[in-house]
């Protein structure tokens, strides 16, 4: 709606005072048309709207939108979407982003009464000239704050060639989204492919400074974005919470820390962001957290 108030803004300058909004709807008596560009009475009267309807993300169109797009390995960069693709470099590769192939979800992932954006995008390098190889495509949420949406820059979900594979991102009968995905089993060839699968419900919850962080709350609470696969057996002992400042991850189960590579543990002062694995589980599933860097 907020484009309809700008527009009438500017039928205002235009007709001087056509969109007063003073009488109920258009002038019946007004002629059907007046001359073009005739300096008179306007044929009739802009529809006005009582109040402003209120912001509504399916009017977004995300493929004209500046995005951020990362995977859990490779940080983030600008994509400035036209028309749903760009070209530019991502990590060591040079390649074309484009919007992935689903659509849009629309869902209120902070419970906050307000509809949020869940949306995946894709990155392809070119291996030739108009000769592409996937690379990642990944899930973001864009968080609607009754005015506009903004991207969380961090990845909700990401499928990734030799990777984790993600099924489907659904709503959740509650609150959130529900991710079904598969990851790689430990040390098992990329031939045998992403066989473990893994259902996991997430929403957005906010620290006591109101910043949003993605909270995996079904199976267990545990960070809610995407997460790097173990490496390696690690010797790290330590808490891990759900993300900085909040609440524990895995509380019924001892959480194994182990290494794995992200650049989100560059992104929080006094917090790594970790991969651990849950105490015994046979399959060694990796689920991710934030441990308080200790000093
Ligand atoms: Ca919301």
């Amino acid at each position: 709606m907020r484009r309809t108030v700008m527009a009438c803004g500017a039928v205002i300058l235009v007709l001087a005072g056509g969109c007063s909004g003073d009488g109920p709807g258009p002038d019946p008596t007004a002629p059907p048309s007046s001359e073009p560009g005739g300096s008179g009475e306007p044929s009739s009267s802009p529809s006005v709207s009582e109040s402003p309807e209120p912001f509504d993300p399916q009017q977004v169109d995300l493929a004209e939108q500046e995005w951020q797009f990362s995977t859990v390995y490779q940080d983030p960069v600008d994509v400035p979407l036209e028309g749903g693709e760009a070209t530019g470099e991502f990590g060591q590769w040079e390649g074309k982003f484009e919007l992935g192939d689903d659509d849009p979800l629309y869902v209120d992932i902070d419970d906050d009464g307000d509809q949020d954006v869940v949306a995946s995008m894709s990155f392809s390098f070119e291996t030739a000239p108009e000769t592409y190889q996937w690379v990642a495509t990944t899930w973001f949420v864009w968080l609607n704050d009754g005015e506009q949406l903004t991207q969380l820059p961090y990845p909700l979900a990401g499928s990734g060639d030799c990777d984790t594979q993600v099924d489907s991102v659904t709503k959740a009968d509650d609150v959130g989204v529900v991710i079904d995905e598969a990851q790689m089993g430990w040390q098992s060839a990329c031939a045998e492919g992403a066989g473990i699968e893994v259902t996991r419900t997430v929403q957005v919850s906010y620290d006591t400074d109101d910043r949003p962080w993605l909270v995996q709350t079904d199976p267990f609470p545990s960070w809610g974005g995407a997460c790097p696969m173990m490496v390696e057996p690690s010797d790290s002992g330590g808490e891990v919470r759900t993300a900085p400042e909040m609440e524990p991850a895995s509380p019924e189960v001892n959480a194994v820390i182990v290494t794995s590579e992200s650049w989100l543990g560059d992104e929080i002062d006094d917090w790594d962001f970790v991969t651990y694995l849950q105490e015994e589980d046979p399959n060694f599933v990796s689920y991710c957290g934030w441990a308080q860097r200790s000093n």
